[in-house]
């Protein structure tokens, strides 16, 4: 491979509907779970919400211009439901199409790519009220009604369709852990609405593929690679446990179409597994056949210790940006996840570790055989504005060490079709409000006309764009 990036991949960067778009209420959009999530007191970081966000709704035009400066290839962006849908499934609201007809044009006129996510977490409210939104199989055909009202309807302009936005991160932090709607805490729940998730993705892969759209889809998965906190047996016992029950968990089921056998005989053990009917493996099997590519969220790599039976337990998470507040957590019988000393911290305790996207990147596609599509990577990081000006040298470290771990996974044999950075402008953090920035653009979100101001690193990564990643390789 040369010491650039193929002509064809796609450099672009990320956003979602709720952490963006703002006008929550217009053009008869209809409640999403998360409009009202962040009523409640308490959860979310000092009360923020997305009733406003950056304002993209009103101001897309503005940010694609932007985006068409840096020489953006791709952007990913979610579709918000209930825009579409207000009341989940029925009556389709035409204002919600036209919006997003609206900003595909704006793309591809400025040649911008556009990658188009299903779903990314605001799931209707009259669903969840309904019958528990993803507890039921009944969010099956709902969602799959809806991803073909999309088909239909952009079908022909979009060439790239992610499913699901890490669906093991909204079913751990809304069944697991309580900390996204609907706020339980139930492991038993939390495999349930997991094995859904599957079942949606494999019918809505299938929809798409017996429409005859000619175009490519998958769903991303927030992947966590790991490594044995030591040589010690048990430790490395751990990192298998850790595969089996996590990574190779979450991947196996959308992507070969059936749990790893130790995790599902664990499981079964402790009386949590999930059902799994013979109809499911038929369909399963079928679209982890038919799907394109394997998106991959990565943030962070995880060192996995012993953790014994009446070990450590699940903890929550800093969502201060007080760094220092790492928390061990775990499965008991299972594995614990340790601090690791080699590697650099964010100021949430998010581990920095480019060579773990390499390693993720390799391992996922020698197991599956498919290739890959990196839906989002960055650092969430304070930024400070001085001088309408913001230095954030450490976001182009950050992005320059994990562009070069793409390059050298694909020297490794991995066919990988993009990356997207996460994000284009400075947006809502779901848990962390809007001090936690990821942009290359930074938002005043103090002033209410949101300026957007252009960060050191939207020059860098217009670079990358230009020379092909050609100035994250060479050596200064
Ligand atoms: C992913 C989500 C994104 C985004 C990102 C950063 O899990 O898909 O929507 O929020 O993480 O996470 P955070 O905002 O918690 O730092």
């Amino acid at each position: 491979m040369s010491d650039r990036f193929p002509e064809a991949f796609l450099f672009g960067s990320a956003s979602a509907a709720y952490q963006v778009e703002g006008a929550y209420k217009e053009d008869g959009k209809g409640d999403s779970i998360w409009d009202n999530w962040v009523r409640i007191e308490g959860k979310t970081y000092q009360g923020t919400n997305g009733d406003v966000a950056t304002d993209h709704y009103h101001r897309f035009r503005e940010d694609v211009r932007l985006m068409k400066e840096m020489g953006l290839k791709a952007y990913r962006f979610s579709i918000s439901w209930t825009r579409i849908l207000p009341e989940g499934r029925g009556r389709i609201e035409k204002k919600g199409l036209d919006f997003y007809h609206q900003l595909i044009d704006e793309l591809l006129e400025n040649e911008i790519e556009p990658v188009l996510t299903i779903y990314h977490w605001d799931l209707p409210q009259t669903l969840q009220d309904e019958y528990g939104g993803w507890e039921s199989r009944r969010i099956i055909d709902d969602f799959t009604e809806y991803a073909k009202v999309l088909f239909e309807a952009f079908g022909k302009k979009v060439k790239y369709w992610i499913i699901l936005n890490e669906p093991n991160i909204f079913t751990q932090l809304g069944y697991l852990l309580a900390l996204h709607p609907p706020g339980k805490k139930d492991m038993n729940l939390y495999l349930k609405t997991y094995h859904h998730t599957a079942l949606v993705h494999a019918n809505v892969v299938k929809a798409y593929k017996e429409g005859g759209y000619e175009g490519l889809i998958g769903s991303s998965i927030a992947y966590t690679p790991g490594y044995a906190a030591s040589s010690d047996e048990k430790d490395e016992e751990a990192r298998r446990r850790y595969y089996d029950t996590v990574c190779w968990w979450i991947m196996d089921i959308f992507y070969k179409g059936e749990y790893p056998a130790w995790g599902y005989e664990e499981f079964t053990r402790r009386g949590i597994a999930p059902e799994v009917t013979d109809e499911d493996t038929l369909i399963l099997k079928e679209a982890a056949k038919l799907s394109d590519f394997i998106g991959i969220n990565y943030y962070q790599s995880a060192m996995l210790a012993h953790n014994p039976i009446d070990g450590i337990g699940l903890s929550d998470f800093n969502v201060s940006g007080e760094k220092g507040n790492f928390k061990e957590s775990g499965v008991p019988g299972l594995y614990r996840q340790v601090y690791n000393p080699n590697v650099e911290y964010t100021d949430w305790d998010w581990a920095i570790d480019p060579d773990g996207l390499r390693v993720a990147l390799v391992e996922i596609s020698k197991r599956y055989e498919k290739p890959a599509f990196i839906s989002e990577n960055g650092i969430g990081a304070f930024d400070e504005l001085e001088e309408e000006k913001v230095h954030d040298g450490y976001r182009t470290e950050y992005l320059k060490s994990h562009i070069m771990a793409c390059h050298e996974a694909m020297k490794e044999g991995v066919d990988l079709l993009g990356y997207c950075t996460w994000s284009f402008t400075d947006l809502l953090s779901w848990l962390n409000g809007y001090q936690k920035r990821y942009g290359f653009v930074y938002i005043d979100f103090e002033d209410e006309n949101l300026p957007r101001i252009k960060k050191d690193s939207f020059a860098f990564y217009e670079e990358v764009i230009r020379t092909q990643g050609n100035n994250c390789l060479r050596e200064e």
